[in-house]
């Protein structure tokens, strides 16, 4: 009985590895709804660990951890640079499985907002700027219910669509922009106190060389790491609204 029990537990812990898995990053980039193709220009996550126990989609919550700027191993370039124009579309493509319409792209239960940071590369000391952020856009109509949260409606019935602009006028250059997406279905803890909850961070990092006669700088901005602490409000957060 005893074994069995164990067994039982072994099982559904193993479930819910499977469940958890559910993780995302970005396979492809559209420029002004031209496909660069499948991970070019993407610095695509190494796996965290050796498979299956690894893997190359799961979220980062260590927010002190160079992981947390462009992923595991994200300091090494891709091997293609996306060459883009000053106020041109990029479109992320994000997805779990594979790069196709039938793919779920993130787990149902993964509610939070998507944000991208835009950073001359190397990035250097506060030189990550904001650039596009989406979070709830409608409140729950009952109680304890999320709401409607960018993550979880937007981009996972959009099939993973995520469309941010080079900033207008850009100066000509080589730069990273980091595509996030923050879910905060076990962010009510904090990771620095209960290390298995806490936010979950999925940032994914795009070369892009800005090409063209623009003057305009960056503003100074955040670092990754450091932008990010572990007590503030929005990294902790209950999804669960109580009306
Ligand atoms: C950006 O490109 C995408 C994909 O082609 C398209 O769906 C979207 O409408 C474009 N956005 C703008 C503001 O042009
Ligand atoms: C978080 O990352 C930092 C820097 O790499 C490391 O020193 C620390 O041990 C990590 N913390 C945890 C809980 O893994
Ligand atoms: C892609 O992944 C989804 C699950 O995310 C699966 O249902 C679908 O069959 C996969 N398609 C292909 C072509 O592998
Ligand atoms: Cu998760």
């Amino acid at each position: 009985m005893k074994s069995q029990s164990l067994l039982a537990a072994a099982i559904a812990a193993l479930a819910n590895v499977k469940l958890v898995s559910a993780h995302t990053f970005i396979w492809g980039v559209w420029v002004n709804g031209v496909d660069q193709g499948t991970n070019v220009g993407i610095r695509s996550p190494a796996y965290n660990g050796a498979p299956p126990r690894g893997y190359n989609n799961s979220p980062v919550k260590n927010l002190t951890s160079i992981d947390l700027r462009c992923n595991v191993l994200g300091e090494n370039p891709n091997p293609h640079t996306i060459k883009v124009k000053p106020g041109d579309n990029l479109t992320f493509d994000w997805h779990h499985n594979n790069r196709t319409k039938a793919d779920d792209v993130i787990d149902f239960s993964h509610h939070g907002p998507i944000l991208a940071y835009i950073s001359p590369d190397p990035p250097t000391e506060n030189s990550f700027v904001k650039i596009f952020e989406k979070g709830l856009y409608e409140l729950p109509e009952k109680e304890f219910a999320p709401g409607k949260w960018a993550i979880s409606t937007e981009l996972k019935s959009g099939f993973g669509i995520m469309n941010v602009r080079v900033p207008a006028g850009l100066k000509a250059g080589p730069y990273l922009i980091r595509g996030e997406l923050i879910a905060l279905h076990e962010a009510d803890a904090s990771f620095e106190i209960n290390p298995r909850r806490g936010a979950q961070f999925y940032p994914n990092c795009v070369q892009i060389e800005v090409e063209g006669d623009g003057t305009v700088e960056l503003p100074s901005g955040v670092s990754f790491p450091g932008a990010y602490k572990y007590g503030a409000p929005g990294i902790v957060h209950n999804v669960c609204f109580h009306v």
